[in-house]
């Protein structure tokens, strides 16, 4: 039996599969904002953060994992578990005191975990991955490097607001003696594991990348950048280290009060776009993965590491070992709620009154699928683009945005060099038939559905299989299956008229119509 656990923004879950038999055996999860409420944060972080903080209180992530366990505990005998590993959002960074790792060497099973672990917090909240406080600090990242470029040229990203090196550097900036006392920052990922290991363990290539400070080349934290973002960083921050790594047993803690075995491994922990890389079974390159959720994220496994030139994409260590890229696009759900309140539809509509009512590449009109700011591209919110009227018929305006949205998902996926043999998709939206079968005329492969809702935590028990020696192309082949009757073959006589649309969609991003 092996155990993944997946600290996202909402809820800390868990799923524990039997590796033998390739059935998930048992699934439980703590939601933040319903299980602990006194946290006030509804959505998994504090309302509210002045000059676009968001942070949440790392206190409820340590209290949902004596949570989560004692509920496991109750309903599973933990003692059949191998080995465990974790996922966790990436980028949001824990910053702790000198005194972290004797209590971690120390924890007493007869009392809670918060009790014994708040105190050695040097900050209060962790800014997470929604935030985008610090512009000021990635222009400084980058022109001490000489330009983003160069940042991208060894991080795999230019310098980004919700990167945890331009974190690092806004803390040290705003509390400098806080600073001082960090003895050692954790992401997300690292730090849960380290709870359960006992001890701090490293930080993975996987999760690591997204920090803007570990050189893809060396795969080690990058002496510039390190001076770039604050200084005696390197002291502060875990060794990175490969993903399928062990960090040694569970600690005693986990032992006495839950029930597991002593000789229990810890797994390295890894960031959540790269562990549900293995749990959409997506690790051979060729396979990418869209899901489509409140955002749009694009993910795939490449064969070899490059760099998008444009800036916008990331590369991430593959937690098999190699690179996967990384794109996220805003406007996603977003935009897609934003059209489907403003002509008061219904997502069913959605499919019957727009894709059914328009043919393939809408006759030429297009939009620039932007209801709010956007990322890939960057864009300010000035409203989405159309070239056609804005009182056109509900039909036009679906199909636009949808087009629009996919079409800008394969312009702004081009740097990779690769066409997908295949595409997982995976997500809310991709419930809708009519956009299932859009993504796969669109980029002329194959779709697969994914029931899976926890791919993370999945790709987290996976991992730790994997770790133990079990047979990754198995795991994955047997845990990772599409739903039944999922696939969508692409309408070949398509693809001309969507490698037009790509180019008037281009003209039109371009500025022209
Ligand atoms: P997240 O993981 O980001 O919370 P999910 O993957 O759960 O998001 O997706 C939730 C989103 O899916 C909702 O915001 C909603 O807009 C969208 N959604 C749900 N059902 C449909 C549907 N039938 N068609 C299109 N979008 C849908
Ligand atoms: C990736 C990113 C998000 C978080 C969400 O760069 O910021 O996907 O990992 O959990």
């Amino acid at each position: 039996m092996f155990l993944g656990l997946d600290s996202s923004t909402q809820s800390l879950s868990a799923l524990i599969i039997d590796a033998d038999r390739g059935t998930i055996v048992h699934e439980d999860a703590i939601h933040f904002g319903r299980d602990l409420p006194h946290y006030g944060s509804p959505s998994g972080f504090i309302p509210g953060g002045p000059d676009g903080e968001v942070h949440a209180d790392p206190r409820m992530w340590i209290e949902a994992l004596d949570l989560l366990l004692s509920r496991l505990a109750e309903s599973f005998d933990l003692s059949q578990v191998t080995a465990i590993a974790c996922s966790g959002q990436q980028h949001g960074s824990v910053y702790l005191d000198t005194t972290f790792s004797d209590r971690l060497a120390a924890l007493d099973p007869t009392s809670g975990l918060v009790e014994q672990l708040a105190p050695a917090l040097t900050r209060a909240t962790s800014p997470i991955w929604m935030d985008t406080s610090t512009g000021e600090e990635c222009a400084e990242i980058a022109a001490a490097l000489g330009g983003n470029d160069e940042v991208c040229r060894r991080s795999g990203s230019v310098a980004i607001e919700r990167f945890t090196g331009p974190q690092i550097r806004r803390f040290f900036k705003t509390k400098p003696e806080a600073y001082q006392r960090t003895a050692i920052i954790h992401l997300v990922s690292s730090f849960i594991g380290s709870i359960l290991a006992g001890r701090d363990i490293a930080i993975d290539h996987g999760d690591g990348a997204g920090m803007n400070l570990l050189n893809l080349h060396s795969l080690d934290w990058d002496a510039d950048l390190l001076d770039a973002t604050a200084p005696d960083l390197r002291d502060k921050l875990p060794l990175p280290e490969a993903s399928a790594n062990a960090a040694g047993p569970v600690s005693g803690y986990y032992v006495s009060r839950f029930g597991f075995a002593e000789t229990c491994e810890v797994v390295l922990s890894t960031g959540d776009n790269p562990s549900s890389l293995v749990g959409m079974g997506a690790t051979e390159p060729g396979t990418f993965v869209i899901s489509l959720g409140t955002s749009d994220t694009f993910f795939a496994a490449m064969s070899e590491a490059v760099t998008d030139p444009n800036g916008f994409g990331h590369v991430f260590g593959h937690p098999a070992g190699g690179f996967m890229s990384l794109i996220c696009f805003r406007n996603g759900s977003l935009a897609r709620e934003a059209l489907r309140d403003q002509l008061g539809l219904a997502w069913s509509d959605f499919d019957h009154d727009g894709l059914a009512q328009t043919p393939p590449g809408n006759e030429g009109r297009v939009m620039l699928p932007f209801f709010g700011p956007e990322i890939t591209p960057r864009r300010d919110f000035n409203g989405p683009v159309r070239n056609f009227p804005d009182d056109a018929p509900p039909g036009v305006q679906i199909r636009a945005l949808l087009e629009g949205q996919f079409l800008n998902m394969r312009l702004h996926s081009q740097w990779l060099g690769e066409k997908p043999t295949l595409i997982r998709l995976t997500g809310g939206a991709s419930q809708n038939d009519g956009i299932a079968r859009l993504v796969a005329d669109i980029f002329q492969a194959p779709v697969e559905r994914f029931a899976i809702a926890n791919g993370a935590a999945l790709g987290a028990a996976i991992r730790a299989a994997h770790a133990c020696g079990e047979n990754l192309a198995q795991l994955t082949g047997s845990f990772c299956q599409p739903a039944a009757d999922s696939r969508i073959e692409p309408n070949r006589s398509l693809a001309a008229t969507y490698d037009s649309a790509m180019e008037t969609y281009r003209t039109l991003l371009a500025g022209g119509r």
